[in-house]
């Protein structure tokens, strides 16, 4: 059975912290469990401070058999960043803007930019699957949408990793494939009604909100929106059109992780966890910042009392 592990970020001892609190426990440099594994939701780094170790344990981990893991938003990004547009040479598939700098300058400075060590670990960012879709659960980083998962079909392959051919076309603003990428790594999100629209943390205009896509009883915009709460009054009240969540089939239990929650660990439906807990939340997260696994039994619904996690 599968201990689930979300975002991680960098946070290296409060890992072996939470990994032994679990029961596993370092052999040969491989942290190992008698009879359990893990699954990690991606999200391994930028931000904390020990960013290679956090590597070190979960590639040593799944290389050893021990566990499995999803490809998160920021390993995404960290892959576009170091990867040059064949359509245009010396042009990266991520843009070098300070914003983007700003939030992967801890990686490139604990991994040495553009050194060998850095090219490996891109290799080994590529090479993790999107998502999983296993006997009796799944997991994937943002959000399971269906009409997404088929749209990215073309892109991956048997083993639902992006085929290294599609990586340009999947870092395309307007390209078939993008949307849905965006989609399943960095969730969903939605356009306001015209003539709504509402300031991001930086102060700028914008119409599409993230959406907390798993709750089916969200009737208004603003029920739906994931925004600040500074933010929140400026979304206005009008009903959703039908048809904008794909809801769940709750054919599986399924795992997230990316939405930075805070609070005491819970299931957000029956059949759907986030294993956010905000490890690398600036400042103080309600009821402190955690790192958050589910120990999963093989059970249908999801349990409250499975949570286990440790704070920073
Ligand atoms: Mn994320």
């Amino acid at each position: 059975m599968y201990d689930l592990i979300g975002d991680i970020h960098g946070y290296a001892t409060p890992l072996k912290r939470l990994l032994t609190r679990l029961g596993y426990a370092e052999h040969d440099g491989v942290w190992r469990h008698p009879s359990r594994r893990v699954i990690f939701l991606g999200d391994f780094i930028d931000r904390g401070p020990e960013q290679l170790e956090t590597l070190r344990i979960a590639r040593g981990m799944i290389d050893a058999g021990q566990g499995l893991a999803v490809m998160g938003n920021h390993e995404y990004n960290a892959v576009a960043w170091a990867s040059e547009d064949p359509a245009t040479p010396g042009v990266p598939l991520r843009r070098h803007s300070a914003r983007n700098r700003g939030q992967h300058q801890a990686f490139l400075d604990q991994v040495g930019e553009g050194s060998a060590r850095h090219h490996a670990w891109i290799d080994w960012f590529r090479s993790l699957p999107l998502y999983l879709d296993l006997p009796g659960l799944r997991v994937i980083h943002a959000c399971w949408d269906p009409a997404s998962l088929t749209a990215i079909a073309p892109y991956l392959d048997a083993e639902r990793r992006i085929r290294p051919a599609a990586w340009p076309a999947l870092s395309r603003e307007g390209e078939p494939g993008f949307e849905a990428l965006e989609t399943l790594i960095k969730g969903l999100e939605v356009v306001l009604p015209a003539g709504s629209e509402f300031s991001d943390k930086d102060g700028n205009p914008r119409r599409r909100v993230r959406a907390r896509w798993w709750d089916l009883e969200s009737v208004t915009y603003r029920q739906l929106a994931l925004v600040p709460p500074e933010a929140i009054a400026a979304i206005p009240h009008e009903p959703l059109p039908a048809d904008i969540l794909p809801g769940y089939d709750a054919e599986k239990p399924l795992f997230v992780g990316h939405y930075w929650l805070s609070g005491e660990p819970a299931p957000l439906t029956d059949h759907i966890a986030c294993l956010d807990y905000s490890i690398a939340a600036r400042g103080d997260a309600v009821g402190g910042r955690k790192l958050c696994a589910y120990r999963w039994d093989g059970e249908r619904e999801l349990e409250r009392v499975r949570f286990v996690w440790v704070c920073e």
